[in-house]
């Protein structure tokens, strides 16, 4: 396959966000966006997702996190869907399951071209040290919206809100990680029947 990478920068007058994709990396993370506890999961999403990625994201933290949240997640989406190219010869579908002690959580992908969201957590606190739990849906609709992808998330089991979400984020790159990979049976073919995806 040709090389998948891409950047994307995104300007509004609520956020500033650059992004820089290799989605055939080894993991490695460059990242500020003053959203620490986001940054501990986009980190997961690099390493066992093995994509290589560079953010800067820079918004009105001062009110609260949702803009900047939301923002990288439809920036990231966009990175995303224009990395992938025509989709020859890739996997198409990923899924995993990720284990984080008491936590389980399941994320299924498929990369349709079309946006759709069903996800079913319910977190335990409604923030982790002062990151509001509600945002993880503002991240994950803009992602999904944007990368043109069918998502579903399912936490199973969990009791400390931490492991509840970063074992969502762990299964995101597994999931990302099979199904972006290459499939050598499916060289040079569209993995649909349609013809396009
Ligand atoms: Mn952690």
């Amino acid at each position: 396959m040709a090389e998948r990478t891409a950047s994307v920068e995104r300007n509004t007058l609520e956020t500033q966000i650059k992004v820089s994709v290799n989605l055939d990396g080894t993991g490695q993370l460059n990242i500020d966006t003053g959203v620490p506890f986001l940054e501990h999961m986009i980190d997961q999403i690099a390493r066992h997702g093995l994509i290589d990625m560079d953010i800067v994201a820079k918004g009105d933290n001062h009110i609260d996190d949702h803009h900047t949240v939301e923002d990288l997640g439809i920036t990231l989406g966009q990175a995303f869907a224009k990395a992938v190219g025509d989709k020859k010869g890739m996997t198409r579908y990923g899924h995993a399951y990720v284990p984080l002690d008491e936590a389980l959580s399941r994320v299924v992908i498929d990369f349709s071209g079309r946006p759709g969201l069903f996800m079913d957590v319910e977190y335990t606190r409604a923030s982790i040290g002062r990151f509001d739990t509600q945002l993880f849906s503002e991240f994950f609709h803009g992602f999904v919206n944007h990368a043109g992808v069918t998502m579903h998330i399912d936490n199973l089991k969990g009791y400390n809100a931490h492991h509840q979400a970063e074992t969502i984020f762990k299964a995101f790159g597994r999931a990302l990680r099979m199904a972006l990979a290459e499939d050598p049976r499916m060289a040079g073919m569209m993995p649909s029947t349609k013809g396009s995806l």
